[in-house]
């Protein structure tokens, strides 16, 4: 049985959770409250020692990193459906673009999303009770990153995230108004993984993604959003414990 930790359809927690709709797997849902800090929980420590979703337990063994999920999926699960490309330079293409999206895409976005909805979960907490929480937080990366949403990023820090969203979002347009896919032949993991970090960027980012300037950009999130896969997976988690606000 498959088992995914996860904040809901968001984020990196959407890539193997789409994955494994598009698959057609029947998985068990355990969905954790980041308002909770259930991620920082010593249980889910056990499970991810970084305490970070996604996770994916198959039949005891853990699965972390949500392209290594996908991929893994892919691997152990094959299915009918095929998420990569067969021949070896497409699939190195579908790379290329899984990297771009965990090495520069994710981190440009995620930044602002801290900025704007992270710094609000902790700030009913006092001093004392928001370091009791960080104490408990594995990655010193993330201890910083927990600290700056709390007392602010720097203007400049901020500044240099949106240039960096601003020229990934041109980067997907300019592709995706001459192809149907990131992977001109067929719809692979590279869509799901950058689509899960794009997706609802029309709403957030309204002044980047839009008809007039990214039309590409949008056709593709739209049929992402239209295929049955995507409509069951949102389905399946109501919006309310979808913790739409601190998923990134
Ligand atoms: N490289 C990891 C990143 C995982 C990650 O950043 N997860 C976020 C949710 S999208 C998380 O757990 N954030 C909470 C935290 O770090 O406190 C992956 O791709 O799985």
């Amino acid at each position: 049985m498959l088992k995914l930790y996860s904040f809901g359809p968001g984020a990196n927690s959407l890539k193997p959770m789409l994955t494994l709709h598009e698959k057609g797997l029947d998985y068990e849902q355990v969905l954790l409250d980041p308002r909770k800090f259930e991620h920082h929980s010593d249980w889910f420590k056990k499970i991810n020692p970084r305490g970070q979703v996604p996770a994916l337990d198959d039949r005891g063994h853990i699965i972390t990193e949500s392209t290594v999920i996908c991929e893994y999926l892919e691997d152990e699960w094959p299915t009918e459906v095929k998420l990569r490309p067969d021949a070896s330079w497409e699939r190195a293409d579908m790379r290329v673009w899984t990297k771009w999206v965990d090495e520069y895409f994710c981190w440009c976005v995620s930044t602002i999303g801290w900025h704007r909805y992270v710094g609000n979960m902790v700030k009913g907490l006092s001093d004392e009770e928001f370091e009791e929480k960080v104490k408990n937080i594995p990655v010193v990366e993330q201890q910083v990153k927990w600290r700056r949403a709390r007392e602010g990023f720097p203007q400049e820090m901020l500044d240099e995230e949106m240039r960096k969203i601003s020229y990934s979002v041109r980067k997907l347009d300019d592709h995706l108004r001459d192809h149907e896919w990131l992977v001109p032949s067929m719809y692979t993991l590279a869509d799901i993984c950058n689509f899960s970090i794009a997706n609802g960027m029309q709403h957030g980012y309204p002044e980047l993604v839009n008809k007039e300037d990214t039309p590409g950009l949008l056709r593709w999130i739209e049929q992402i959003n239209e295929r049955p896969a995507a409509k069951k997976m949102f389905a399946d988690v109501p919006r309310e414990i979808r913790h739409e606000d601190a998923k990134k």
